[in-house]
């Protein structure tokens, strides 16, 4: 007999590979993890006649020849089918996965490996390539796995292997109603319930300027599904980083779930010390016997050991700034702004200090009514909008939203012009950024 298996706690990703991979292996059998994630739920007992899973207690006696593991590499998330098959087994493993960052760790394992969103991408891959047709509800499944993985193609991990994979299911005759059925994050009462507790005891902490959603609570048992609530309050607040620390009563372990947007904030160090593991994105820890609200203050101290500085408002400026002075007239500060192609600069008075900012919109109001000999001091905006070099990104984005406005000086507290950022040298930091 030969085998089909994904990670413990399978998932739709896991579902969506195996059930493609019934095409590249005609006769294997797929067999189920005693756990199947939440999110999953629904579709496996929707579908379980069709998808004809066998329970792992079924291979103790069965003579295996090969197994193919998918959507994992690490021996300690397919132990649970491993240890039916008894120490002394010596097959084939073959292993389909999209955990690049992860180390294999199961010996004698032949790795297939792809950095696409989703592995049921991989394996769709594999179809697309062999010409290989599937049935309308196999593509459905397999859709909801891309769905799935990629955030509904909003992670960070999208490639767009993910999206010619879902197109082509969708040719396939995938059904994306009943896909996105399948995908609602917060399935269950309880979990809506959490999510309300998330948010109400969510705090932002500025952490060498990023900034950390931490959330922590105690709650009377372990329960599933507490990832997803942490994902869906991520997707609503405006913050580089999410951390919901759960302690569970009953068994006194504390569950810590991170998901991160930047690249600068890695899961895997973050948590991989605290004995987690995940994607750089997203990650969790399990916590044995360690309980109690002091564990906030453990788990800041280390992330601020972990983190880096955060770029800002220094790191993005420009330092030699052409200011104008207020006492020039309009008619030397249009052609000073013609001379060095600006459509406007930072007016400062005397002794250097920053007093307005004149544009050439301002100019063009003193032009009208023929005031081009009067002083700068007179057209400029005095209301002008700044900030200081060690302000952060988000801080900086939230000047530029909120006050439509094209350029920040950035000045000292003694007004002095240390440097100047602009929209576009926003825009250019955001584009070099892969997600932030
Ligand atoms: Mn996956």
């Amino acid at each position: 007999m030969n085998i089909l298996l994904g990670h413990t706690n399978m998932d739709l990703d896991c579902i969506g590979s195996i059930v493609m991979a019934r095409y590249l292996f005609p006769g294997y059998i797929p067999v189920k993890s005693r756990l199947i994630h939440p999110i999953a739920n629904n579709l496996y007992n929707l579908y379980q006649n069709h998808l004809g899973f066998i329970n792992p207690l079924e291979l103790k006696d069965a003579v295996v020849e090969h197994v193919v593991v998918f959507d994992t590499r690490s021996r300690k998330r397919v132990r649970e089918y491993f240890d039916r098959l008894g120490e002394e087994w010596q097959g084939k493993i073959d292993i389909y996965d999209h955990h690049v960052n992860d180390s294999l760790d199961i010996p004698g394992a032949t790795l297939h490996e792809c950095t696409y969103g989703s592995n049921t991408t991989f394996l769709c891959e594999k179809l697309i390539e062999k010409d290989i047709e599937i049935t309308a509800n196999d593509a459905t499944i397999a859709l909801c796995g891309i769905f799935a993985d990629t955030g509904n193609f909003t992670h960070q991990n999208v490639d767009p292997m993910d999206f010619t994979a879902a197109a082509w299911l969708m040719k396939m005759g995938a059904n994306k109603n009943i896909a996105m059925k399948f995908l609602s994050k917060l399935s269950e009462e309880y979990q809506v319930t959490l999510f309300h507790q998330v948010l109400n005891n969510l705090s932002i902490k500025n952490v060498h300027g990023h900034s950390i959603a931490i959330v922590y609570m105690e709650l009377e048992e372990q329960v599933n599904g507490m990832a997803a609530v942490i994902e869906k309050a991520f997707e609503i607040e405006h913050c580089d980083a999410i951390f919901g620390i759960i302690g569970f009563c009953d068994s006194g372990n504390t569950l810590i779930v991170g998901r991160s947007r930047k690249e600068a904030i890695d899961m895997l160090p973050i948590l991989g010390d605290w004995g987690g593991g995940g994607h750089s994105r997203a990650g969790s820890a399990l916590l044995k016997k360690k309980f109690g609200i002091f564990i906030i203050d453990e788990f800041l101290f280390h992330l601020s050991s972990e983190l880096l500085p955060a770029i800002n408002a220094e790191d993005l400026m420009t330092v030699n700034v052409l200011t104008i002075n207020e006492n020039m007239t309009i008619l030397e500060a249009s052609l000073y702004l013609e001379e060095i192609n600006h459509t406007g600069a930072p007016v400062e008075d005397d002794r250097g200090k920053l007093s307005g900012f004149i544009t050439l919109r301002d100019i063009s109001k003193a032009r009208k009514v023929q005031q081009m000999h009067s002083r700068v001091k007179g057209y400029m905006t005095k209301k002008v909008y700044t900030s200081e070099k060690n302000a952060s990104i988000r801080e900086i984005e939230m000047i530029f939203n909120k006050h439509h406005i094209g350029h920040i000086p950035v000045v000292d507290q003694e007004k002095n012009i240390q440097g100047i950022l602009t929209r576009r040298d926003y825009l250019d930091f955001l584009s070099q950024q892969k997600q932030i």
